[in-house]
């Protein structure tokens, strides 16, 4: 017995010493030192033992099977430690080598434009406003003079969701809700950023959801040289001293008089361009004296209180500023678009 102890050491030892993986060494411990293992069967065969042979076995095999564990934890701790060599060498790092740049996003042009448009009337003194985009019939037409049937309700082809509401057509339903929700009929200057909605056939000016950007101001002795002045400061400001302005005579049902204001193209210098339509100019608002009618249904007294009112659109705003040729490129997301636009 004594014998076949000291082979079985011998052979685990052999199996643990040629043992190179984890899981190999793991088969030699199941083998050997387990409950099925040779070890264990020498162990239970010892009740046919004399007396003296008894405890000179039970010390060898305990022994036998303190260095069969004494030398796989010993070769464990060896494979391990190589592993976690080859892990540490395969993910080294090179700190000096030189960072990869993350891409930084900016604001797209038309919330830019916008901003800079904000930020130019908040410097003449108006404040701004929000209002819906889905509008009541009564907010984006009749409060603003256009009652039901009115032909100039077709300037506007409209988005309806039901009879009574549609995607608001332009910014200018906010004159009247925020003239409305003034309990004490003070005095209003604010303009009001947001996005409408026509049934507009899309091409290189014209799109079917668009910006606007509405003005009202209504005080005592408003004037219509206050209107032009603001506007002149506006497009000076917007394109330089140098660019030229003209307001032409024009219809808009809740403005009297009403005006639309074209600034010469950029794009084109004035020459003509699938921009400006061959014209040297293009419309980016309109505006006028706030009607009678308007200020009355607000609630303010039109002879008491006078107003002006002005929509403009951003998108070829920033067209004119940027001489960008074509609306359609502020919705396409065409990345190489924006970027040229960002700002460090
Ligand atoms: C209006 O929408 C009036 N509410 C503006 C107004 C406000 C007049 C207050 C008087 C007093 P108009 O339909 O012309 O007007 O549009 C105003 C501006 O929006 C235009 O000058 C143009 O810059 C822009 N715009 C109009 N239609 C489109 C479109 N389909 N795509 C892009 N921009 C457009």
């Amino acid at each position: 017995m004594k014998e076949q102890l000291q082979a079985l050491e011998q052979e685990a030892l052999a199996k643990v010493e040629a043992a190179s993986t984890l899981q190999e060494l793991q088969d030699v411990r199941v083998a050997y030192l387990g409950k099925k293992g040779p070890i264990t069967e020498v162990l239970r065969g010892m009740g046919k033992l004399s007396a003296e042979e008894r405890p000179v076995i039970g010390e060898l095999a305990n022994t036998v099977r303190g260095n069969i564990a004494n030398a796989i934890d010993e070769k464990k701790a060896g494979i391990e430690a190589e592993q976690l060599e080859k892990q540490l060498a395969e993910e080294q790092i090179d700190v000096t080598l030189p960072g990869r740049p993350v891409a930084v996003g900016g604001p797209h042009l038309l919330t830019s434009i916008v901003e800079e448009i904000e930020d130019l009337f908040i410097g003449l003194g108006f404040e701004i406003k929000e209002g819906p985009e889905v509008e009541t019939d009564y907010y984006n037409f009749e409060a603003l003079n256009l009652p039901k049937g009115h032909p100039a309700r077709d300037m506007q082809d409209s988005f309806y969701i039901t009879e009574e509401l549609l995607l608001r057509t332009h910014t200018s339903p906010v004159q009247a809700r925020t003239m409305n929700a003034l309990e004490d009929k003070r005095p209003v200057k604010m303009i009001c950023p947001g996005k409408v909605y026509r049934r507009d056939t899309d091409d290189a000016t014209h799109s079917h959801q668009f910006t606007q950007i509405e003005g009202l101001y209504v005080d005592k002795n408003v004037r219509m040289s206050d209107l032009k002045g603001v506007l002149d400061r506006f497009a000076k400001q917007m394109f330089g001293e140098d660019r030229e302005i003209r307001l032409r005579p024009s219809f808009f049902p809740f403005t009297e008089p009403s005006v639309e204001m074209d600034i010469s193209c950029k794009v084109c210098n004035g020459k003509g361009c699938s921009v400006c339509k061959g014209t040297g100019w293009i419309e980016i608002l309109g505006a006028g004296m706030v009607h009678p009618r308007v200020l009355e249904m607000a609630g303010y007294d039109p002879k008491e209180y006078s107003g002006f009112a002005f929509g403009m659109g951003p998108e070829r705003i920033a067209m004119l500023k940027y001489g960008v040729d074509d609306i359609r490129h502020f919705y396409t997301n065409d990345l190489r678009f924006l970027k040229q636009y960002h700002q460090a």
